[in-house]
Order: C-alpha cells, then structure tokens, then sequence
C-alpha cells in the first residue's frame, strides 16, 4: 500500500513542473578613437633633430592612414613667398615604417600644403604606438646659399581611421 502511495506523489509531480524564461539582451558601444598627440611641438634652432614624444592610437579594425602635411612645403622665408629652405621630415611609427615626406624635390622653391601618406593596420595601432619626427636640413643651412632671415613652416600630423 505505501507503495503505491509514492508513485502516485512521483506522477503528480511530472504534471505540475513548468517552465518559464526570461531573455537577457546584452549590448553595447565602444567608441572610436584616433588620436595623434605630441609632447613637443616646436623646433626653432633649424638643427637636424629627431623630436621624441608622438603617439598615435586608432581602434578602427580597418586601421588607419596618418598624413603629413607642410604648410609652406619647406622652411619658408618669412618675406618671401615660396622661397624656402627644403628639408625632410621622416616620421616613424612603433617600428612598423617610416613616414617620409621628402621637400628637397622642388629645389628652393616650396609647394604650399605638400604632403604624404601611409596606411597602418588596426593591429599596430590599436594599443597606441609611439613615433618619433626626425627634421632633416641636410647641409642646407650650414653651408652659403641661403639668404638671412627668418623662416618658418608648419607641419600638420594627422591619423584618420581607414
Ligand atoms: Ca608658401
Ligand atoms: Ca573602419
């Protein structure tokens, strides 16, 4: 008799269990970030020098392409449009390459907003990479051939993700 009792109890169990659900939806953002940045900004000695301190991160997958622009496409004489002192600027980015933007092709004469480009994948950059900016006169202002005077050109380094 107690038996049967219990399997009665186990049955009516099965019958009553049910089940019910709820869904958790997970989502979220991360934001893109691109950014150039430079803890020196300056050099007013016109001495061949590689400036330290730049850093580029980018976290576009795609990765991205970093551009150097020269206003005046060389050190240019302050009264004296498109006259300039030409030089090479060679920015180099975590080891990965070097970013060269040659002035010195045009002679003494300056193209305003002369630049030059390369591409760095997502993976390079997307835990920040440091670079340094080496400015290279060449013999250029140590010799004779150029006039007196003050020079100054501006150089625009800029990241945009691919
Ligand atoms: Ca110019
Ligand atoms: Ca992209």
């Amino acid at each position: 008799m107690k038996k049967y009792t219990l399997a009665a109890a186990a049955v009516a169990t099965l019958f009553v269990g049910s089940a019910s659900a709820v869904e958790v939806n997970l989502s979220g953002n991360i934001q893109e970030v691109c950014e150039a940045s430079a803890t020196q900004t300056s050099l007013s000695d016109m001495s061949t020098t590689t400036m330290s301190g730049f850093s580029f991160v980018c976290n576009d997958r795609d990765g991205a392409t970093v551009t150097i622009t020269s206003a005046e496409g060389g050190l240019q004489g302050i009264d004296s449009e498109d006259l300039v002192i030409p030089y090479v600027a060679t920015l180099s980015v975590g080891g990965f390459g070097d970013l060269i933007l040659d002035l010195t092709t045009g002679g003494n004469t300056g193209t305003n907003d002369a630049s030059q480009s390369r591409d760095f994948t997502g993976a390079q950059l997307l835990n920040g990479a440091a670079a340094t900016l080496e400015i290279n006169f060449g013999a250029l202002t140590t010799g004779t051939g150029a006039w007196a005077g003050a020079y100054y050109d501006q150089l625009t380094i800029q990241i945009s993700a691919i």
